[in-house]
């Protein structure tokens, strides 16, 4: 009995032992926005991009690149909700202590968050205004677009009225349902131990825990997704009414610009979360747009040739369970 407890007490202090070890070699903490020029990472091509299929800011600076047709070297790196946490692993962390994809590398130097990355390729390769209007009053426009289609934060589930890249995670909650069911439980466990952020851990493992199903039917559930519905409606209702005085078709005008880079995303995440029927459906500027946004080369390059197989099953299972009338009456389809 001594000699099984003594064992099992080893173990225990081994296991930590080697947890705080492993730790200690995943550092992980907030990072500065923009170009790092005091980070050098190794390199071979020009530009290099750390990306995920599914991740919105990923698609958002594909999207880009493939409107200014740079060439890049190209490292897709798993999250959770593609199958595992490589975001946390200490190779990625290297590149980027913050755990986030996209990060974009120029000539070995990161720069950091989505939105800067548009901004700088677009400084380094843009000398024709291809994608950035002349005008200094259309650049603001182009500017405040920018802003407000960006992910800002480690909660943007916590402010989906700040901007309509905020309120794309609340919307995405049943795609992530729907794909984590398929997750082993011990790949989720890893980021509980080792990811910055552990609240997005501790919802992803509730959600594979109860199911795509009885995830939709939980009240905080209920409660964000509604918030993020609500506000998205916002967000597109201040689109509608500056494609408007734009007179279109692209949020600048007659000039597609980085703005309307950031919006194709959100309506691809509208998309595959079957978000379209409630919120763009019967709202002829805003499907026009839409329609005009699926006819870009861009949109085939950055968002439907990385489409994840998960990202598909989990789109049809969203269709179907409104089809089948099982879609929760509390959340609005
Ligand atoms: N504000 C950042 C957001 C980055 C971010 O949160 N990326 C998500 C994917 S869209 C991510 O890497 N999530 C992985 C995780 O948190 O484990 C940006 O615009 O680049």
């Amino acid at each position: 009995m001594t000699i099984l407890f003594g064992l099992i007490l080893v173990g225990i202090t081994l296991a930590i032992v080697l947890m705080l070890r492993e730790r200690s070699m995943r550092q992980t903490r907030v990072v500065p926005p923009g170009l790092q020029s005091d980070i050098s990472l190794p390199f071979e091509a020009e530009w290099t991009l750390y990306h995920n299929p599914f991740s919105l800011c990923s698609k958002k600076i594909r999207v880009c690149l493939a409107e200014y047709g740079v060439v890049f070297d190209s490292i897709a790196i798993d999250l959770i909700e593609t199958g595992s946490y490589q975001n946390i692993s200490r190779e990625f962390l290297k590149v980027n202590p913050g755990a986030t994809v996209p990060v974009l590398l120029h000539n070995g130097h990161p720069i950091y968050e989505s939105h800067e990355q548009l901004n700088y390729v677009a400084a380094k390769v843009d000398v024709t205004g291809l994608l950035v209007p002349d005008s200094t009053e259309q650049r603001q426009v182009m500017d405040a677009w920018v802003h407000k289609t960006s992910l800002i934060g480690d909660d943007p589930i916590e402010s989906p009225e700040a901007t309509a890249g905020n309120a794309v995670p609340g919307l995405t909650i049943p795609i992530f349902a729907s794909m984590v069911a398929k997750i082993p439980v011990l790949n989720i466990f890893e980021g509980l131990l080792f990811h910055r952020i552990k609240q997005r851990a501790f919802f992803f493992l509730m959600m594979r825990l109860v199911g795509l199903p009885k995830t939709l039917t939980l009240k905080p559930v209920i409660h964000i997704v509604n918030r993020a519905s609500e506000a998205m409606a916002a967000h597109l209702d201040d689109l509608e009414q500056q494609l408007v005085s734009s007179q279109g078709p692209w949020i600048c005008g007659q000039q597609f610009s980085l703005a309307d880079v950031g919006m194709m995303v959100v309506f691809d995440r509208l998309r595959e979360g079957d978000w379209l029927t409630l919120l763009v459906k019967d709202r002829p500027v805003l499907d026009a747009y839409w329609s005009a946004l699926q006819q870009r080369q861009s949109y085939r390059e950055g968002c439907l040739e990385h489409e994840h197989p998960a990202v598909v099953q989990a789109t049809k299972e969203l269709v179907s369970l409104k089809q089948l009338q099982r879609w929760p009456s509390d959340i609005p389809q």
